[in-house]
């Protein structure tokens, strides 16, 4: 039996009877003969006490809400399992890490972090990646984001810095969104902030999909071998599609379109059997290196720069099971920094050092109670022993003693020996003055903001430089707004005035450069993933008389490429092709829109007929793909509805039957199936996701 599988079996311990497995009871058992009228006295007569069914549904129903996430409350889970590519007993005896033939489950949720549960996926921020390990030796939580730094230091201004961030206290606005005085205000007062601001400016704030990001644990953590020896560690999630992102204006249209975009992308892969894959790898970094770097490793505002300390692969997780009841599941997860196993340490940064409080504090208030660990997503497949008792929402019935030592249960649990898995602290030596004071090591807030904007490509300069423009733009507090463009003359002196001519203050004087340094692994460029288009969402355009061999050939090579292809008409059903062949409508084009796909073809067809309303959700559809960067192609006379972008930028060629391919825009003018040359142009517009070159610069 497949190891993976460990929780599957688990979890299917407590699926609910199969509701037509029998007739309707109360929770006592007892049958219900009608449940659409409450007990009355008489048939218009007043409800009476003694309705105990009615009585129950109800208050079951007014109880059937917890409190939502303090942060991250929005999110998606789903389950898989994680192998190691070979044995890392060298640095660590965790016993997931050793063997490439062990499986080990994993839950993983991920998340938006301002905005409630019931906000959009597409909004500018930052998002959570959090992992549950189910070891052999008890639950692993890898509790990370997809940004690699964090806002604070010390995680005594976590209060701080999420009032700061989430809606403001007057009148709970805005919502799912950082653009506005308070966060700002913040940020202009806590340098600090700065990194993760600029995480937060760039297209790392907008994923395509959560398939389609990094994750991060941020913090440095540490690894003990079977010695005793400890190792400091990164960890890195990197995606096998590549890291992917939309553009801003999209993003915010996705918002009404489908608030659910990247949630029904994630379950909409798994069923699709395209599982989503990451692999993990660490930065080690031995303890005599502790102090060879020049910021310190126990500030979570800070990288290892994957150019100066590689990022080594040690395996791989795949999720491949959506969860079956989203309460039950995804919002009862409960993650917790220090669920870690033997192996897997602290070190002192003082924000993990906080976090480690935290989220056991959060549960137990979210979930009601200390025996959230018994909820079946929380139960780990390492079996559970202890004397901890009694409590709310207790669901086990435990036989025996409830104290230690004891004789008279044999002494039962007896302390697990190291052999036995036991989790010893790593006995690092501590010795200092009780004090408030942050370290001097933590005092440079500069050259990391400036090192991830020097490596960054001139358009994600340009993504960046218009968050700041737009974010700072709806701040009121014009003082604000200008003491965070001094910060930012502080990272680059270009940056500033760039910003601050879009939000109309002063530009700063130009200040010293602070950082030249770049790291290429931190640019979008560079991660481009496998290359391939699977998955891509890639929609045709399709009316009566269309040409239906261009359609089935490009149809059959980009779903041969793992591409999902969609046909959409102006009405749902179906349309006749040109060749008196009728064929299926996947979706009516009012119902959808050009920020739902990757990429549009655009086939030939009638020629010469009159504009219609359709037509116009037609222009609408091609016109945003265009202004989003997506790749297009063009068919037959389909090409001819491309020139309606030449006031958008667009240069058409006027040379017929030849293949263009330019900026992503990919034509063929002659007549039949789209040849060879066609499709593997267009493969690869839609490989390289987006064509930033089209893309106006206002600045
Ligand atoms: Fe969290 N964080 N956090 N956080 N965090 C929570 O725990 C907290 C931080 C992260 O999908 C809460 O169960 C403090 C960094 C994720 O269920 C809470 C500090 C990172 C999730 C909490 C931080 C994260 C949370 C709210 C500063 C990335 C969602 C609900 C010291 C490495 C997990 C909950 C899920 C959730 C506290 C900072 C990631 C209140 C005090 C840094 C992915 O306990």
């Amino acid at each position: 039996m497949d190891s993976a599988d460990r929780k599957q079996r688990q979890r299917e311990g407590f699926h609910a009877d199969d509701p037509t497995a029998g007739p309707l009871t109360t929770d006592q058992g007892v049958g219900v003969d009608h449940t659409d009228d409450s007990l009355a006295a008489g048939e218009r007569g007043p409800t009476l006490m003694e309705d105990f069914h009615f009585r129950e549904k109800l208050t079951h129903f007014d109880h059937e809400r917890i409190p939502e996430r303090v942060v991250h409350a929005r999110g998606a889970g789903a389950y898989g399992y994680f192998e190691p590519y070979e044995s890392c007993a060298e640095f660590t005896r965790a016993a997931f890490l050793q063997d490439p033939a062990v499986r080990t489950p994993v839950f993983v949720r991920f998340s938006t972090v301002q905005g409630p549960k019931g906000s959009a996926d597409t909004v500018r921020d930052v998002r959570g990646f959090a992992t549950k390990f189910y070891t052999s030796e008890g639950n692993y939580d890898l509790v990370g984001n997809n940004f690699p730094v964090f806002f604070i230091q010390d995680g005594i201004k976590f209060p701080d810095f999420v009032h700061a961030v989430k809606p403001e206290p007057h009148n709970d606005i805005p919502t799912g969104a950082s653009a506005h005085d308070t966060l700002w205000d913040f940020v202009s007062l806590q340098p600090e902030t700065l990194h993760a601001i600029m995480w937060l400016m760039s297209d790392r704030a907008i994923p395509r999909s959560y398939r389609m990001m990094q994750g991060f644990g941020v913090h440095t953590f540490r690894f003990v071998n079977a010695e005793g020896r400890g190792t400091f560690v990164k960890f890195h999630w990197k995606p096998r599609l590549g890291a992917h992102s939309l553009v801003w204006d999209e993003a915010q249209e996705c918002q009404g379109r489908d608030p659910d975009f990247n949630r029904r992308d994630l379950w909409d892969a798994i069923e699709a059997g395209e599982y989503p894959e990451w692999e993990l790898g660490v930065q080690l970094v031995p303890e005599e290196d502790e102090f060879a770097f020049d910021f310190d490793l126990l500030d979570a505002t800070k990288l290892i720069p994957e150019e100066q300390v590689p990022v080594r692969p040690i395996g791989r997780m795949v999720l491949d099971r959506n969860p079956e009841n989203f309460f039950a599941e995804t919002e009862q997860v409960a993650f917790h920094t220090a669920n870690v196993v033997p192996g897997i340490d602290f070190t002192n940064d003082p924000l993990l050092q906080a976090r480690n409080f935290s989220y056991l504090d959060t549960q137990l208030i979210r979930l009601g109670g200390p025996n959230f660990s018994q909820l079946p997503v929380n139960r780990p497949v390492a079996p559970v022993r202890n004397n901890q008792r009694d409590g709310y929402h207790q669901s086990t019935i435990h036989r025996g003693t409830n104290y230690f030592p004891n004789s008279l249960g044999g002494g039962c649990p007896a302390h697990a020996g190291v052999d036995g898995n036991a989790f010893t602290h790593y006995a690092e030596r501590v010795d200092g003055h009780k004090i408030r004071r942050r370290s001097p090591s933590f005092q440079d807030h500069y050259s990391q903001p400036a090192l991830f904007w020097n490596s960054m490509a001139d358009w994600e300069k340009q993504h960046i430089v218009e968050a700041f423009r737009f974010e700072l733009g709806k701040v009121g507090a014009r003082t604000v707004r200008a003491r965070t463009v001094e910060h930012l003359a502080k990272v680059d002196g270009a940056l500033a005035t760039q910003v601050a001519r879009g939000i109309g203050v002063p530009e700063p004087t130009a200040g010293e450069t602070v950082s030249k340094l770049s790291s290429p692994a931190l640019s979008l460029e560079s991660l481009r993933g496998d290359g391939s288009i699977r998955t891509r969402q890639i929609a045709v355009l399709v009316t009566d008389g269309i040409d239906a061999d261009q359609v089935t050939s490009v149809r059959e090579r980009l779903a041969a490429e793992g591409a999902i292809v969609e046909a959409l008409a102006p009405t749902d059903g179906e349309v006749r092709g040109s060749d008196g062949e009728l064929y299926t409508v996947d979706r009516a084009l009012p119902t959808v829109a050009s920020v739902l796909y990757d990429a549009v073809l655009l086939p030939g067809g009638p020629v010469g007929t009159p504009p219609t309303a359709a037509d116009q959700d037609v222009m609408r559809f091609v016109r945003d793909a265009y202004r989003h960067g997506k790749p297009i192609g063009a068919l037959g006379s389909g090409v001819g509805i491309l020139s309606s972008l030449e006031p958008e930028g667009l240069r058409l060629s006027t040379e017929f039957h030849r293949v263009e391919s330019d900026q992503g825009v990919v034509t063929e003018t002659s007549p039949g199936p789209a040849g060879e040359d066609f499709l593997n142009a267009f493969v690869a517009a839609i490989a390289s996701h987006r064509h930033w070159d089209r893309l106006p610069t206002r600045h």
